[in-house]
Parts: C-alpha cells; structure tokens; sequence
C-alpha cells in the first residue's frame, strides 16, 4: 500500500486546498492529512487565522479523500509521522518548492502546482472572507512580498500584472498564479485587492485605476510624488470605501508598537530629539542606485527614518531644511532632512552608496531609546540613561526574515473591517510624508541642473 502524507492550516478552506487534497490522495492508496495547531503556527508565525482547528479538521474531512487526519503540533514532526507511519510520498503545493527538499533522505518529496485562480467553496460560512490578490510589478519585491503571504491566513495571491512579458512569465510560472501583461483593468477584475510593487515612478497611476475599480490598495513607498496626489488619493479610497494603505513595512511591525509606546509613556521624559539614520551601499546598476530622477538614498530609504519622526513628533514641523549630495550618476548618495519643531528637532538621514551607522536614537529629558540597525525591522530596543550602567533591554515578537507578514496581516485586518485602525501609518502621515518627498525632488532637480 502506498502511503501520501500532506500538512495544511486549512483555514478559510478554498478549492487550492480541496485540489490538493484531490491530487495528493491520487498519488497513492492511502492519504494522511496533517492539520496544524494554532500553537504551531504561531510558533511558525502565521498570522491572522481564523477558523479554529475543529472547523479546519471538519472542512478536510468533508472533502473524503482523507483516509485519516492528525494534527501537527510541532517543528520535526514531519519527520517523526514519516517513519512512524512508513510515508511513500509527503505533498506540498508549489509555493513551498524547495523548502521541503531536505524531506527527500526519508521519503519522495513531491510539489504540486497550487490552484491559481481559487475561489472559496461554499462549505465554509465563515466572517472572514478570503482576499484574492493581485501583484503589479513583478521584481525582487514581489518575490520577497510572495513568500510572506504563505504565512498570512486569509489571502491568496492569484494573479500578477507586468506590461513586461519576460519578467512577468517567470515570476507567474514560479508560483503558478495568472499573468496578465496587456490590459490592466482585467487583471483588476481578477481580484479583491493590489499590492503595487512597480518602479516608483509608475505607482500613484497604478493605484488610482485600482482605486476606482473598487480595489483594496497596499501600495510600496513612496506611494506619491506629491502632496496633491496623496490627498488625491486617500481621499479617493474614502469615496470608493476601500482600503489604501502605504507599504511601509517598519510601521506595521510589533517592535515599532512597542518602541513608540515606551517613547509615549514618559519613560524617557519629554522628546527634545529624533536621529533616525538608514544607509545601504547596494549594487551600482540597481534602480535605487543609478535612476537619478526616482531612485536614490532618500526615494529609497525616507519613508523608513521620517517614519519616527512623524508618529512621535507630528506632521506640524515649523521648519524644514534639507541638503543632498549628489553622486556621479546624479542620484543624491546621501540626503539629510532636519525638521524644527516647537520644543524638539529631529534628523532623517539616508545613504545609497555611503555606509553609516544605522540607528534611531530618540533624546529625552529623563534617558533616550536606541534602536540599532537593522532599526526598520526591530526585534529589540534599549532604554539608556544618564547611569551608564542602567539600561533596559526590551524585546518584541518578530518572525520571518524582512517583516512584510505583518504589514500583510494588517492589510487583511483592515479589508476585513475587523478593527484595523488607521492608527499604525495614518493617511495623515503618509499624506506628509509625499509632502517632504516633493520639496526633496524639487531641490534635487535645482541641484542636478535640471
Ligand atoms: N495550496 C494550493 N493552492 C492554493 C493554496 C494552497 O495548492 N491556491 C496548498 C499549499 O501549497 C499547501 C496546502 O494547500 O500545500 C495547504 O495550504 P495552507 O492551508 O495555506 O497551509 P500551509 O501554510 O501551506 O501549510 O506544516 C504546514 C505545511 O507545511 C504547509
């Protein structure tokens, strides 16, 4: 008798799920399916499930094709159940290629294309609906972006838009998702909600044309130029009653909650001072290192250091004043913006191509917080004083390599109307922050001579 083994959450259960189910029982005589505990997933960190695990076993039941159904409860049990149960075969749908390759010592390990188009069966009747969405841009980003939706319950990425058909091809046929390259209205068709992952320059058109379709927008930094487009924009979501959200990853993470409210609670007295500093020396033929008109340190990187500043100081600066320095490709390799405030002053520095130390130091009367690099993806932050040797370490959840699961999560939170507040990147922020990005293009243009 062959024996097939495949492990699921199964949350939201959709036709993916069924078909897996479907083929993996057709692999062999006999199909064991492993459901997962809340406790193991979110010791794997996948966020946001929903159904609970009775609802989930119930749903792989309903299907037939399982022989019998266990619950998997923690890391190593795969290998555990294939050699106390004899495996033949162990299943996995194709958006984990490779990552289960190290199964292959103790039985086959086969990969089944995923389901593209899926649509939730009509055997659940939960409150949550399951989010189909679709990637526009098809580049590092998007396969970084990708990766992270497995670990976010409620969402499936079905489809992707590139009007460049070879970058496109490859990432679709990777992932076994819908490649539309013409006619960016049906590909908005397709699907629930966008997350815009294109060159900058191309973002605020993309979200507009989702917008009025009525779509949910997650949209990479800088979303805008600026501040007209922004106001634009959010004020567009509104009309539509959609979600339009700013893909800047470090807002969304629980780290950052936890900074901002110890930098709240009194804790180091009152703010005088925000240093926020992040650099990246990264390959010279890169966008963000050789695009002189929507590439560069600050393009790149400002959306990140002015994000402290404005959740903790507000968008009411009294002054502004920003220097760049230009490299030979006429990108700004370094910009620094310095803000006044009426009791406090704060500094945004950026690096594309120069290396310093990437920290957020924010100065009170009483201590100050130091978040060393990489700040923009806490997992932990010290409390300093005037005492040197008294600090106090804190240290937040964190789980996955680069974050996006949690601006995923909230992304979900929010279309699900489920208490997603605007509270972690209001559009207010997001509004100002176009605002400084268009007074830094109009002086980078006077300087570049254009
Ligand atoms: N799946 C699919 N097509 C989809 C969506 C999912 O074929 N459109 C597959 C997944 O690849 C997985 C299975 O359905 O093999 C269950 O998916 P999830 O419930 O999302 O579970 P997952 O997080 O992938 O669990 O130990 C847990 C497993 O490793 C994977």
């Amino acid at each position: 008798m062959k024996k097939v083994i495949t492990y699921g959450t199964f949350d939201l259960f959709h036709d993916g799920h069924y078909k897996i189910l479907e083929r993996a029982k057709a692999l062999g005589d006999y199909l064991i399916v492993g459901v997962t505990t809340e406790h193991f997933d979110r010791q794997r960190g996948k966020l946001n499930l929903v159904d609970p695990i009775m609802t989930r076993i119930e749903n792989v039941k309903k299907t037939g094709f399982a022989d019998e159904i266990i619950v998997e409860d923690h890391d190593g049990q795969k290998i555990e159940d294939i050699q106390k149960m004899g495996i033949d075969s162990i299943v996995f749908g194709s958006d984990w290629i490779g990552k289960f390759d190290y199964l292959n010592q103790y039985c086959k390990v086969v990969y089944l294309d995923r389901t593209p188009n899926i649509s939730s069966t009509a055997i659940r009747g939960d409150i949550m609906r399951l989010v189909k969405l679709g990637i526009v841009g098809t580049g590092r980003i998007a396969v970084r972006f990708f990766a992270e939706t497995n670990y976010v319950s409620g969402v499936e990425v079905t489809a992707a838009y590139n009007p460049e058909k070879e970058s496109l091809m490859n990432f679709t046929s990777a992932f076994s998702l819908e490649a539309f390259s013409e006619d960016y209205d049906v590909f908005l068709e397709s699907v629930d909600a966008v997350y815009v992952a294109s060159p900058n320059e191309t973002h605020a058109d993309y979200v507009r044309r989702a917008l009025q379709a009525g779509k949910h927008v997650l949209c990479e930094k800088p979303m805008t130029f600026t501040y007209d487009e922004a106001v634009e924009l959010y004020a567009l979501a509104k009309i539509k009653n959609v979600v339009l959200m700013e893909g800047i990853r470090a807002a969304y993470l629980p780290g950052f909650a936890q900074l901002l409210s110890v930098a709240r609670d009194g804790t180091i007295g009152e703010i005088c001072d925000i240093e926020a500093c992040f650099t990246r020396i990264g390959d010279p033929r890169s966008r963000e290192m050789s695009d002189a008109k929507y590439g560069g340190a600050f393009m790149e990187y400002g959306s990140y250091t002015l994000l402290p500043i404005f959740k903790l100081l507000g968008t009411d600066y009294k002054d502004i004043r920003i220097d760049s320095i230009l490299g030979e490709s006429g990108i700004d390799v370094f910009t620094k913006v310095q803000f006044k405030y009426d009791n406090a002053l704060a500094s945004s520095r950026t690096g594309a191509g120069v290396k310093s130390e990437g920290q957020l130091v924010i100065a009170g009367t009483k201590g100050y917080i130091l978040a060393q690099s990489p700040w923009w993806l806490i997992q932990s932050f010290d409390v300093r004083y005037e005492d040197a040797g008294r600090i106090e370490h804190h240290e937040a959840g964190f789980v996955g390599t680069d974050g996006f699961r949690y601006e995923i999560a909230e992304f979900m939170t929010k279309i699900n109307g489920t208490g997603g507040n605007d509270y972690k990147l209001t559009a207010d922020e997001s509004i100002a922050m176009a605002r400084v990005v268009e007074e830094f293009m109009k002086i980078r243009r006077e300087q570049q001579g254009f």
